[in-house]
């Protein structure tokens, strides 16, 4: 009975203090807020965001940290480049400093008051198309002002780009595809840009899992001064991505095939010489094949003006097919009257022999010049 009463005491106790601790945390937060807000007040009462930090002085330091979440895709038809990136500036405005808050490592700003401070108005020189110009773009920032007067800008968005590639060396290319960034509005005498945190930005893990052609091999970051008319110059930084196609598709869909169809055309050399309709009839059925394969597997590949590298591999296989019928159209006249089984060689029979020894061995030295060429240019391997 009394260890009843005794618990359920206890229980009252507990219950008591926990409350009491929750409205003393209550009290502090709102305090916290009602401290905040007193800042920003005493920060805007003086603060115009007209003029940029520093103004007439050295140029803003703009240190930016840009990672690459995933690369979502990579289209050869528009020559684009489609990229999820999250993207961190940091400049110092002095006018912006306040005393230290305890508790409080940095206030953030919602983003009424994020229009009134200055901003370098950055932007991508090259994109196609960015989330950031939709309507739900003010909500994608995240905005941080430090006591220092230090300000983070934080920017989550789905970024295309425009990607000039180059198929010459096509299915063995390496595609380089850059997102520049700079400001719309300052010129380098207002704002430098420069590459922040580069441990944070080189160990950042990319999913790039979505690419099925691509691989992802390397990614390098450059600062440039980009001039604009004769006497404006932008500051712009930019981060280059290099895609390495994976060859096994390819060697799948396409090399394996050919190799086999082109040594199926050499079956009419052993069929015997004066069977010209069989022979010819082959030869047509595997061109006809090899055609069609060709043209099925160009639907796939990038349209370009030049030749590619894989344009070498499937013309030249054309053209040798297309030798090898001709070879042997000889006049009906002539296949009538040879004899058969005769003991000596006719001269069809020689170009048939000598045809068996050259054209593999040609061919197959036609493999190892153009894998040994364009794979040691690549500087790819199977
Ligand atoms: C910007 O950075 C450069 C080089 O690090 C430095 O010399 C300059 O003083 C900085 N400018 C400002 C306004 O802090
Ligand atoms: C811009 O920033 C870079 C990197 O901090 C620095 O090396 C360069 O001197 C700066 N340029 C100017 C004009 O301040
Ligand atoms: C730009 O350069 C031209 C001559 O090259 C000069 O006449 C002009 O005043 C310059 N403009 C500015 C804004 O400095
Ligand atoms: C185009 C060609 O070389 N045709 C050859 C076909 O085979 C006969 C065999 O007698 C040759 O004489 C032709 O030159």
């Amino acid at each position: 009975m009394s260890r009843n009463i005794l618990q359920i005491l206890l229980a009252a106790i507990v219950s008591l203090v926990v409350s009491i601790g929750a409205e003393l945390s209550l009290e502090n937060s709102i305090e916290i807020e009602n401290l905040v807000d007193k800042t920003l007040e005493g920060i805007f009462k003086n603060y115009k965001g007209r003029l940029r930090p520093n103004f007439g002085g050295q140029p803003v330091n703009i240190s930016v940290t840009l990672t690459t979440e995933a690369i979502s895709s990579i289209s050869e038809a528009d020559m684009d480049f489609t990229s999820i990136i999250h993207l961190e500036e940091n400049w110092l405005d002095g006018r912006l400093a306040y005393e230290n808050i305890p508790g409080i490592e940095y206030i953030t700003l919602k983003s009424k008051e994020a229009e009134r401070i200055w901003e370098p108005r950055t932007f991508f020189p090259n994109e196609k198309v960015s989330s950031l110009s939709s309507a739900s773009g003010d909500r994608s920032h995240i905005w941080k002002i430090f006591p220092s007067g230090h300000v983070e800008k934080s920017t989550r968005c789905v970024l295309t780009t425009f990607c000039k590639m180059d198929f010459a060396l096509f299915p063995m290319d390496t595609q380089i595809c850059s997102i520049k960034l700079g400001s719309s509005l300052y010129e380098s005498k207002d704002v430098n840009y420069s590459w922040g945190n580069m441990e944070q930005i080189l160990g950042s893990k990319i999913l790039n899992d979505n690419l099925p052609y691509f691989e992802l091999v390397n990614q390098f970051y450059s600062a440039e001064l980009s001039a604009h008319g004769t006497n404006r110059t932008f500051s712009i930084l930019k981060a280059d991505t290099y895609l390495s196609r994976t060859l096994s598709y390819y060697l799948i869909q396409v090399y394996l095939p050919t190799i086999m169809y082109v040594q199926l055309s050499w079956i009419p050399l052993w069929i015997d010489s004066a069977a010209v309709v069989e022979r010819v009839s082959i030869g047509v059925t595997i061109i006809l094949t090899l055609s069609l394969s060709i043209s099925s597997a160009m639907e796939g590949f990038p349209k370009a003006a030049y030749t590619k590298n894989i344009d070498v591999f499937t013309g030249d296989r054309i053209g040798r097919e297309i030798m090898d019928e001709h070879r042997n159209f000889s006049s009906p006249k002539e296949v009538l009257s040879s004899p058969r089984g005769a003991k000596k060689m006719t001269g069809r029979q020689k170009v048939d022999k000598w045809a068996k020894g050259l054209l593999p061995s040609g061919y197959f030295l036609f493999l190892g010049i153009y894998f040994g060429y364009f794979l040691s240019v690549s500087g790819k391997m199977f």
